[in-house]
């Protein structure tokens, strides 16, 4: 059968990571059991331990850090993390810090189907161990007109999907967030038909800016951000990046996305950060960057049409929002 093509990963280059990391992992087990032995109610439940420790001595090691916000300075730790929006904890921009209590993030396993010949759920440890980590920043621009400059910590989703093989019919991939109404106050309320869905093209999903992100500023996600692991779609705005991933499948028809299927003439499928398309309600010519007064110039793609523009040749723009 065919399949979808897109670069490939030399072995050499993560074999001699992999071996690090079962290294480290051996040491890690070393240093809790020798906890253990001091106190025992400290030790760390065995899940918690599968992923947040491995991920949080890795991202403590030098990552590759890549500014690609053209020099423009980081929206602080706090203004990153105290306005949000991720709304199976609330409507409010406080609600996902207050309230992300409420997301239980451990443990936690991603599955990834459909059109793919390597399809599975994989325990969240198994699938950060085959990905190496960078420091990337990003702008980030809201549909609602306001943005931030994240440095986030993660991976190419180009890299994971890569592993599982896409079908040539693999046309879209679809994401799909936690749903969990019992724990999340938000999905009691039905502002979306829950579970929160993004779809991407193919093309858009392979793209190198594509990134999963699973750390900010040097730490593992806090959950208001969309631990432990999310979408970061740099040039589209911000609700096509989707938070606290469960699933990832290829399809060969396209499904709308929850924002999408809520109100289509506001949301549209392609999302794509543009000044000269205006929000029905709203311009979209500037935009508010949280930590600043005044308002800044949106940017086409939000700054990153060299890279992205191809992706859409010959489309009108103004139709295809
Ligand atoms: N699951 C989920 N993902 C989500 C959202 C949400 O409500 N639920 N909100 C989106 C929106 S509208 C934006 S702007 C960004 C905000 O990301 P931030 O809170 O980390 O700035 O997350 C996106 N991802
Ligand atoms: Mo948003």
């Amino acid at each position: 059968m065919t399949r979808y093509r897109y670069p490939s990963i030399p072995e050499a280059q993560v074999t001699p990571r992999e071996l690090f990391e079962s290294r480290r992992r051996f040491l890690n087990t070393g240093l809790a059991l020798g906890a253990a032995a001091i106190a025992p109610g400290l030790l760390w439940p065995r899940s918690s331990y599968a992923w947040q420790g491995a991920l949080e001595a890795r991202i403590d090691s030098e990552l590759p850090s890549h500014d690609l916000a053209g020099g423009e300075a980081p929206t602080s730790l706090r203004d990153i993390t105290t306005y949000n929006n991720f709304y199976e904890l609330g409507t409010g921009k406080r609600d996902p810090e207050i309230y992300g209590h409420q997301l239980v993030t451990d443990p936690w396993s991603l599955t990834i189907d459909g059109e793919v010949d390597k399809a599975g759920t994989f325990a969240l440890e198994d699938v950060l161990r085959h990905q190496e980590l960078e420091e990337r920043i990003y702008r980030l621009r809201c549909v609602e007109a306001w943005s931030k400059v994240v440095p986030w910590i993660g991976f190419p989703l180009a890299k994971l999907l890569e592993r599982h093989e896409p079908t040539s019919r693999a046309r879209y991939v679809v994401f799909e967030s936690i749903h969990d109404p019992d724990s999340l106050r938000g999905q009691r309320r039905s502002v979306l038909d829950w579970p929160y869905r993004e779809v991407l093209r193919i093309d858009e999903a392979m793209h190198p800016l594509t990134l999963l992100a699973v750390g900010l500023y040097g730490e593992i996600l806090p959950n208001q951000s969309g631990a432990p692991i999310r979408l970061v779609v740099p040039w589209k705005y911000g609700f096509k990046s989707i938070k606290s991933i469960i699933r990832i499948s290829l399809v060969e028809e396209r499904l709308p996305s929850s924002w999408e299927e809520r109100n289509p003439e506001e949301y549209g499928f392609y999302a794509n950060v543009n000044p000269q398309v205006d929000h029905p309600r709203w311009s979209q010519a500037r935009e508010r960057r949280i930590g600043e007064s005044g308002r800044r110039e949106t940017l086409m793609f939000n700054g990153y049409a060299e890279e992205v523009a191809h992706l859409y040749a010959g489309m009108d723009l103004q139709r295809h929002y």
